[in-house]
C-alpha cells in the first residue's frame, strides 16, 4: 500500500535537511518530476491521442524524430524552464544549447535525451528519458556549450524514468540509487526499490548480436565465451537479452545483474560509438557506479573522459562489477 511509503519529494526533503541545503535542488528535481509524469502520460495514451509515427524531422545526429521524441523534448524544456533555476539546458534533439530566459540566478545545467529507445514507441515496448545535472561552472557565461563539457565525475545528480508496464523513476544524488513507482491513482512516485545494487557476478549479457561482424577481438572473444556455456572457458551458461531501449536495459541490470555493451566497432569507428556521453553513457554510469557496477568504454571510465562536445558519443560498457572487470582485462590483452 503506497501511503505506508515514502514518497520522492519526501526523500528530497529528507536529503535536504541532512545536507542543510537551501531547496534549489528540491525545487528543480520537482521539476523534473512533473516532466517525466506528463511524458508518461503521453507515452501511455499512445494511439488514443495520435502519439505514434514519425514527425517528419530529423535531429541534430540525422536521426529521424518520432512524434513523441519532439513531445518530450518540448515537455522536458517548458516544465524545467519554469522554476528559473537552470541557467541552461542542453538535449539529444537540439543541436545547440537552449538558454533560460529570465534565469539570472540559475546556477544548475541539466542535460537529457527526453526520449530513449524511441525506436520501441510504435511497437508499445518500453522507452524512458535520461538526465544528468550539472553546476554551472563559477564565472562562467551561460549558453556556451563549453560550460556543459564537464566530465561525468561533475555530475551532481542523475537519474532516468522508465515508462514500462509501470512507470519508475530511478535517482542518485551521489550517495547511492533509489527507486520509485508512480501510482498513477494519486500521481506521485513512492519509493520502492531503496538502495538498489547491481550484483556482482551474472550469467546475462545485452549487446545487439546483429553487428557481431564489425566487433573488435576483445567483444567478439568475451561473447564467443558466453555463448559456449559450460562447456566453454567460462564454465557455466549465459542468457542474452537486447530490448533496444537503453533505460530498460540499465533497469534490468539493477534489478537483477547483468551487463549491457554498444562497443566502438570497426562500423561505428568514425562516429566514437553509437551512444552519446554527456546525456545517455554519463549519467547511466553514474547510477550504475553508485549501485556497485562498472561502466567503461573498455579502455577508460566512462566518469572520467574530457568531453569534447556536446553530442559526443563513446562505446558503452557497463553493469556487474566482475563482468565488466572481465571485460576491461579483455581490452588490455
Ligand atoms: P535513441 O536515443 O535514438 O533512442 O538511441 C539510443 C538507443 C538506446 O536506448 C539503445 O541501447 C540503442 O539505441 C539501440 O540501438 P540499436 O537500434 O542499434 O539496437
Ligand atoms: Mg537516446
Amino acid at each position: 500500500m503506497s501511503y505506508h511509503r515514502l514518497t520522492l519529494s519526501h526523500t528530497l526533503l529528507q536529503e535536504q535537511r541532512r545536507l542543510g541545503r537551501s531547496g534549489t535542488f528540491t525545487s528543480l528535481m520537482n521539476d523534473i518530476i512533473t516532466a517525466c509524469k506528463m511524458v508518461s502520460n503521453e507515452v501511455s495514451r499512445g494511439a488514443l491521442a495520435g502519439n505514434l509515427g514519425v514527425a517528419g524531422s530529423e535531429n541534430v545526429q540525422g536521426e529521424e524524430q518520432k512524434k513523441l521524441d519532439v513531445l518530450a523534448n518540448d515537455i522536458f524544456l517548458h516544465m524545467n524552464a519554469l522554476g528559473g533555476k537552470y541557467a541552461a539546458m542542453a538535449s539529444e534533439e537540439l543541436e545547440d544549447v537552449h538558454t533560460v530566459h529570465g534565469s539570472a540566478d540559475g546556477r544548475y545545467l541539466l542535460l537529457f535525451d527526453p526520449l530513449d529507445g524511441s525506436s520501441n514507441i510504435d511497437v508499445n515496448v518500453s522507452v524512458g528519458s535520461i538526465f544528468s545535472i550539472l553546476r554551472l561552472p563559477e564565472g562562467a557565461k551561460p549558453g556556451s556549450a563549453e560550460t556543459f563539457l564537464q566530465s561525468g565525475v561533475q555530475q551532481v545528480a542523475a537519474g532516468y524514468a522508465l515508462y514500462g508496464p509501470s512507470t519508475m523513476m530511478v535517482l542518485t544524488t551521489g550517495s547511492g540509487v533509489n527507486g520509485y513507482t508512480l501510482d498513477r491513482s494519486v500521481g506521485m512516485f513512492f519509493l520502492t526499490h531503496p538502495n538498489m545494487q547491481v550484483p556482482a557476478d551474472t550469467q546475462e549479457f545485452s549487446i545487439n548480436a546483429s553487428r557481431q561482424r564489425f566487433w573488435e577481438p576483445p567483444i567478439k572473444r568475451y561473447i564467443d565465451e558466453c555463448l559456449s556455456g559450460k562447456e566453454g572457458p567460462r564454465g557455466k551458461n549465459f542468457n542474452m537479452r537486447w530490448i533496444a531501449s537503453m533505460v530498460a536495459e540499465v533497469h534490468r541490470i539493477l534489478v537483477r545483474g547483468g551487463v549491457f555493451l554498444y562497443p566502438m566497432d570497426t562500423e561505428n569507428a568514425k562516429t566514437g560509438g553509437k551512444l552519446r556521453l554527456m546525456y545517455e553513457a554519463n549519467p547511466m554510469s553514474f547510477i550504475i557506479e553508485q549501485a556497485g557496477g562498472l561502466a567503461t568504454t573498455g579502455r577508460q571510465r566512462i566518469m572520467e573522459i574530457a568531453p569534447s562536445g556536446l553530442h559526443q558519443r563513446v562505446p558503452v560498457i557497463l553493469g556487474s562489477k566482475n563482468e565488466v572487470e572481465r571485460l576491461i582485462a579483455y581490452h588490455q590483452e
